[in-house]
Formats: structure tokens, sequence, C-alpha cells
């Protein structure tokens, strides 16, 4: 893959140092100007490939956000840059919540921390950076099976912020579910005309700055907003990251000697995964779907996050089968992998139907754990081409190949230079 590469890794490994802030990358200079919670566990996966010290402080700056119960928040404000809209006194989070350090939303994002770091770790072999952020990493784990599990096997989320995908059609029939009443804000997000297309709608947007509001008026309680919130899901992208996260934390305490750690969040992967694969398994749609715990009802949607739970070593031989046919469907397109499928795709808007970098990543190794290695390395081969012509955008058209969103994004050039190392 390296041959002529080297002058993209030179720009990739450009944007990253021009987005770099005081130990965190922010995601877009144009658009998203905070620390943002997966997107430093992606930066630090291409970092520990360049730059391991940047990478280990990545992560241990995003772990200093943590709240006192264990979350980690979706968004650490450690700037007062303006340009984005929701911010700190939106969220309202007092700081006895958040233990002080920096103001920060009221919501998590996928638990790709603890695979990133453990990533960083594998690269580095750094026993005194290992030791410093287990505990942080453990508390997070125990997070979210304590506070976010109902069952103490699948976890659920209250926003589709958190879920990272936001506006995935996946949450329509939720979000369809409730009236936000009269919100007044102002959208920060659509930068011109081509952009308004590319991203969320205001139906949408009311939805997401209702619950914010309801989260601040209910003073982020979290058995209330538990018991009244109209948005409470199990995401299946979650929840296979909730494994990986599980099995990487159980690595990192057995490589330090803890073996009744180890075994304990091994044994919390393997429920997890098992719930994945008995519970959320949609036969008909022939991939994982997400779960509305407020209906009670599961989310058919073809979204490419039901089939992400291959990364979590989930599926029996039937749903192996089962997988690859659905597979074909999201390869039958000149870029995989459309992050949606369904029949009211929009091939240029953000989470409803444009190939995303961070999902072909995870989407890869998923594959590639259940053994499709043909259908993986397409994955890999047209992320890093669409790269290679269209640059460091933050999503693509699956059809043309045209960048979409910001450029110079972030995980966009922290990945390549994964994917190129
Ligand atoms: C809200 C930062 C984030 C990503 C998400 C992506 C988008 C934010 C927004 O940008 O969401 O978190 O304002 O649109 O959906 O996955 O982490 O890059």
């Amino acid at each position: 893959m390296r041959g002529n590469t080297d002058e993209t890794r030179d720009r990739a490994a450009s944007v990253l140092e021009s987005n770099r802030r005081d130990g965190y990358t922010i995601p877009s200079a144009t658009l998203y100007p905070f620390q943002w919670n997966w997107d430093s566990a992606f930066v630090a996966v291409g970092l520990a490939r360049t730059d391991p010290e940047a990478a280990k402080r990545e992560i241990r700056t995003l772990l200093d956000s943590q709240w006192r119960n264990g979350m980690v928040p979706q968004i650490a404000f450690w700037s007062d840059a303006g340009g984005y809209f929701p911010g700190p006194e939106e969220w309202g989070i007092s700081a006895d919540r958040t233990g002080g350090t920096v103001r920060t939303s009221g919501i998590t994002q996928p638990p790709m921390v603890v695979p990133a770091a453990r990533h960083a770790y594998d690269l580095t072999g750094d026993e005194a950076f290992r030791d410093a952020v287990l505990p942080a990493l453990r508390d997070h784990c125990e997070w979210w099976r304590t506070e976010r599990s109902d069952d103490g096997e699948l976890v659920w989320v209250r926003h589709p912020w958190a879920t990272g995908m936001d506006d995935s059609p996946a949450w329509r029939a939720p979000l369809e579910r409730f009236d936000p009443g009269d919100v007044e804000y102002v959208r920060e997000d659509r930068k011109d005309e081509n952009f308004a297309a590319q991203r969320p709608t205001d139906w949408d947007y009311d939805r997401y700055v209702a619950l914010v509001r309801q989260g601040r008026a209910l003073d982020w309680d979290e058995e209330r907003l538990r018991r009244e919130s109209p948005f409470v899901v199990e995401d299946v992208l979650t929840n296979a990251l909730y494994v990986r996260a599980c099995e990487s934390l159980s690595a990192l305490f057995a490589d330090a000697g803890d073996d009744e750690a180890a075994a304990e969040w091994d044994a919390q992967a393997t429920a997890t995964r098992r719930a994945l694969r008995e519970r959320r398994w949609d036969d008909e749609l022939g991939l994982y779907v997400s779960y509305d715990l407020v209906s009670d009802e599961p989310l058919s949607v073809p979204s490419v996050a039901g089939l992400l739970p291959t990364l979590a070593g989930a599926p029996d031989d039937h749903q192996r089968e089962r997988l690859r046919e659905t597979l074909s469907e999201f390869l039958a397109y000149d870029y995989a992998a459309p992050s949606y499928v369904g029949p009211d795709v929009d091939y240029d808007r953000y989470w409803r139907g444009p190939v995303w970098q961070n999902v072909n990543w995870l989407l890869e190794r998923g594959l590639r754990r259940v053994g499709f290695d043909e259908e993986a390395a397409r994955v890999r081969e047209d992320s890093v081409s669409l790269i290679r012509s269209a640059g460091f955008r933050e999503y693509f058209n699956p059809e043309t190949g045209a960048g979409r969103g910001s450029d110079r994004f972030s995980w966009s050039a922290a990945l390549y230079l994964d994917w190129t190392a």
C-alpha cells in the first residue's frame, strides 16, 4: 500500500497537526472546534503510527474530561471557541457532576476510547501509560454496565448524538413519536447552501435540541431521564464497540497481571456479545438492529451499524451466511460502504447514505474477524482510494466518490495513516 502514498501521508499528518490544540485534536476547524469523544479515539489510532506521544496525550486529555460517575462525555469544551451550537451554556452541566476540570456536554459517544488506548499501548509497550489509563477505562466500562444497562448485558443511550450516527434513519421512529414543541435556537452548522443539503434537517435538529433541554430541565438526573426521555435506545454500534471495549480492557488487565479483572471483563464481553447474537438479530433484513426501549420494539432499518456486531464476534454460522448476502447490497456501489441502503437513501446527506471513514475502519476489522477477508480488503481499498481522489473529507458519496461535509477532517486523515502504515 505504501509506494506512492507518502505525499498523502504527509498531508494527513499536516491536517492532524493543524487541527491539534493543547493536548487534543479538534475534528474540523470549520465545524467542530472542541474535543469530541470518539473522534479523539480514532485520531489516537492514526497518531499511534506517526507520533505515539501525541496519541497517548490525546487519550489522556479525553479521559481528563471524564465525569465523576465514569461517563466520558461526547464533547469537552477545553476552549471558548465560537461557531458551534450547542455550547456549554446550553448543556448546563454543573461542576460537581463533571469533576470541574472542563465544561462538557451531557451525553457520551460510542466507547472507542478503550480499544484506542489498547492500540496505543500495543504499539508503544508503554506500561506507565497503560497503568495510568486503566482505572479511568475501567470506570468507564463500569459506568456503561451499571448506569446504562437494564439487564447488565446490552447498553443504551438517550440521544441520537450519543450514537455518533446522528440522523441515521434508524432513529426516525423514536423521534417521530414525540413532539419537540416550539424550540427556539440558531443552528451554526450550515455554512452555506451546499452544506445545508448535506447536514441533518431542521426536523431532526428540533428534536436533538428538545432532548438537550429536557436533560437540562431534569438536571441530568439519570434515573428520571431513563423513565421520562422519549429516546432511549440500545444502539447496535454502541453495543458492538462496548464488547470491543470490554475485550480491550480485559487484555490490558491481563497484561498488567490482574487476572481477576481480566476474567471479569472477558465475562462482560461474552454476555454482551451473546445478547447481540440472540436478541438483536433481524433475519429478514439479514443484519443486527437497534432496539427502542420506550416503545419496546426493534428499529428494523438497513443501517451499516447492523453489520458492526461482526467486530464483536457476534455472528453464529447462520447469521454469518446471511450477513454475507446482506453485505453484497452494501458492496454494490462504486465505493463501499454506504451508511444506509434503505429506499429513502440520500447519498449526500450525513448518516443517510454517505460513506464514512471511521465506519469503514471498524467494518474492515469486523469483516476480518468473521473471515470475510475479500470483502474487508475491498472496504479498505475503497477507503484509501476515496481519500486519494477526494481528500480528507468528512464523508463521501458512495456512487460518485465525491467528498462531502467539511474538509481536512481529522479522523479521515488519522485512519489513512493507520491504513497505509
Ligand atoms: C454532534 C464530530 C462529530 C462526530 C459525529 C458526527 C457529528 C456532531 C454534529 O460530528 O456529530 O456530535 O454536530 O453534527 O455525527 O459522529 O463525532 O466529528
